[in-house]
């Protein structure tokens, strides 16, 4: 008999994307320490959360030897785009306004392979009884004009440090594989200047956010037809 011993081991890919040093804008000079200790917050919820999700793919992986996760990204939102949004918003740049108006200064983006894990993932982590959902936006049954799609969730975990409980809010994005190249491309292009074309580019794009939201509807009928037929997809993309 073999036991895999690390049922998690797709997960290695998984990064928190959190800077060593992070360049504190002038105008927050004033509260520089203060914004240091949250951003520490923020990466202890974001860690709390990738545990979450860490033990539901270790266990559905051993249970129905697929891994429902394909990969997990997390990032602490940068300082000079917490100052724009909260600009961008006409709220007071502060550290408290940031902390009581900013629901994504923490993020974990989940990758899937199929559509179904999506709703799978969203739907476990919802019942876990200390996961408040404070928010739910389903771009996937209403993709935006542009074509985005993703499930989006905010959600608020208890973090114990050495003095007190605090709920800190995290937004957890879930997409495919396919949503997320397609809004990785969109991202880059959101920010570059000048685009030659752009009203043709965005058509395009539309486009093939359309296309490949069929192509994640025909992977997942395959893979239902299969499944029907009695046959367990054995870990569908491992490299062995
Ligand atoms: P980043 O760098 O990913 O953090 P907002 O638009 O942020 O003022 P809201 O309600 O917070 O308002 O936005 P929403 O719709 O919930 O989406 C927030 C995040 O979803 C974005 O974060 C993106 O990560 C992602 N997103 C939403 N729409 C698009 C889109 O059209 N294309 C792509 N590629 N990503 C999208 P940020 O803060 O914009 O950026």
């Amino acid at each position: 008999m073999e036991i895999n011993s690390s049922a998690n081991s797709d997960l290695d890919l998984s990064f928190v994307s959190v800077p060593s040093t992070v360049a504190v804008p002038d105008s927050m000079n004033g509260w520089a320490h203060q914004f240091q200790e949250a951003m520490m917050k923020y990466t202890c919820a974001i860690r709390e959360v990738k545990t979450k999700l860490e033990v539901l793919n270790d266990e559905l992986s051993v249970r129905n030897q697929r891994n429902p996760i394909e990969m997990i990204k997390s990032r602490v939102k940068k300082p000079m785009s917490i100052i724009e949004k909260l600009q961008r918003r006409g709220l007071p740049v502060s550290l408290q306004s940031m902390m009581e108006n900013l629901d994504d200064v923490a993020g974990v983006r989940v990758i899937c392979s199929f559509v179904d894990d999506i709703y799978a993932v969203a739907d476990m982590l919802t019942r876990q009884d200390d996961v408040g959902v404070v928010m739910v936006k389903d771009y996937i049954r209403h993709p935006k004009d542009n074509g985005y799609r993703s499930y989006h969730m905010i959600i608020e975990v208890p973090v114990f440090f050495s003095e007190q409980k605090q709920y800190m809010r995290v937004e957890v994005q879930i997409r495919t594989i396919a949503m997320d190249f397609w809004a990785s491309l969109d991202h880059e292009l959101k920010y570059k200047k000048e685009i030659p074309n752009a009203e043709e580019i965005s058509r395009e794009l539309r486009e093939c956010a359309d296309i490949i939201a069929g192509t994640d509807e025909k992977m997942l009928a395959i893979r239902r037809r299969i499944e029907g037929q009695g046959t367990r997809m054995d870990r569908p993309g491992e490299w062995r």
